[in-house]
């Protein structure tokens, strides 16, 4: 079993659409193994998305990433990362596999309702970014 860390956005949170996304990933073999709710603030959003901070989306995506709660969760499966990656499809929800999170519950590229680690060692960094030892324990 690896972990890898997923973030419900905030367009999911804001529409209700949280519960029914964990319903889906928990049905999909995904155990949850911590999850808090939080707002990132504008240095934190910056901070999480630094990969992107050249290209033409990234105020929007701050701004966007910051406008309400989101929920942090770190996910434990079989070859966690490539699995949920799977799980969720592809960034844009019209070009999303059907049943995916984001064909289900996504509004736009932007608006995609959940984000996933992308490799191991993004996964451990992205964990480290949202949770603490104490809140770690059971791993
Ligand atoms: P993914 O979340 O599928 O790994 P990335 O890492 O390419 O996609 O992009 C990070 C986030 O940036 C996406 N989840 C989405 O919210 C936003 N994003 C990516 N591409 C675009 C785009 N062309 N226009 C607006 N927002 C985008």
């Amino acid at each position: 079993m690896t972990h890898t860390l997923a973030i419900i956005k905030p367009d999911a949170v804001a529409s209700g659409r949280a519960g029914a996304i964990l319903a889906h990933l928990e049905k999909g073999g995904f155990t949850v193994q911590a999850l808090r709710m939080t707002r990132l603030n504008p240095a934190q959003a910056r901070a999480f998305y630094a990969v992107h901070k050249e290209r033409p989306f990234y105020e929007s995506l701050v701004s966007f990433m910051t406008s309400g709660p989101v929920i942090p969760m770190v996910l434990e499966a079989e070859n966690a990362v490539p699995a949920l990656r799977k799980a969720i499809g592809a960034t844009d929800p019209a070009e999303a596999e059907e049943g995916t999170v984001r064909a289900l519950y996504a509004e736009s590229k932007e608006r995609n309702a959940i984000h996933a680690s992308d490799s191991d060692e993004n996964a451990r960094n992205e964990i480290g970014f949202f949770f603490s030892q104490s809140e770690l324990l059971a791993l």
